[in-house]
């Protein structure tokens, strides 16, 4: 199973956060990534909290995907489709908010040290993408740890925030 995580705190060429959080899927099926199943909406304050203060909160979301391109290939698709919504990466960009954001979470279970780095090194601990993992792929489990999804969700701190704000 291919996992990809969508997120978005400003407006973009296509609106609102949730607006290119959608249009980020259409656009993926025009790079050869067909979307299978996708979660609700989520809206989650940006972490770390340190940019709580600073930014708009995020909209996030999980896909499951399926594609002919490698993980490499894959990613670059995902950059393309990023760069054309108007993402800019830059040296100081690291958390910076941003119209589009398409992370690469699990790629059939593979682990790999290099670029792309699997599974995603930042899932473990973040609601605003285990809560919506939870709807597409329950089973889940982590590639490297075995942990089960339903493990990770259960020591999520209780101040992780990620709370549905579309219908399925
Ligand atoms: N992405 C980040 C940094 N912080 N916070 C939330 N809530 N959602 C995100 O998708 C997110 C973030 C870097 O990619
Ligand atoms: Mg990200
Ligand atoms: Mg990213």
């Amino acid at each position: 199973m291919i996992l990809v995580a969508v997120g978005s705190n400003l407006a973009g060429p296509t609106g609102s956060p949730q607006a290119n959080c959608e249009a980020a899927l259409t656009a993926l099926a025009a790079v050869g990534v067909r979307v299978v199943r996708r979660s609700r909406w989520y809206r989650s304050p940006p972490w770390p909290e340190s940019e709580a203060r600073r930014q708009p909160w995020y909209v996030n979301g999980v896909i499951v995907v399926e594609t002919a391109l490698d993980p490499e290939a894959l990613l670059a698709a995902m950059h393309r489709v990023e760069a054309s919504m108007g993402r800019v990466r830059g040296p100081d960009t690291v958390n910076a908010a941003r119209p589009i954001d398409l992370d690469l979470i699990d790629y059939d279970g593979r682990v790999c040290e290099a670029a792309p780095i699997l599974p995603h090194p930042r899932l473990g601990a973040r609601a605003f993408v285990l809560r919506p993992l939870s709807e597409v792929a329950p089973e889940w489990v982590h590639p490297v740890t075995r942990t089960p999804l339903a493990t990770l969700l259960a020591g999520l701190s209780g101040d992780a925030v990620a709370e549905p704000i579309s219908e399925p």
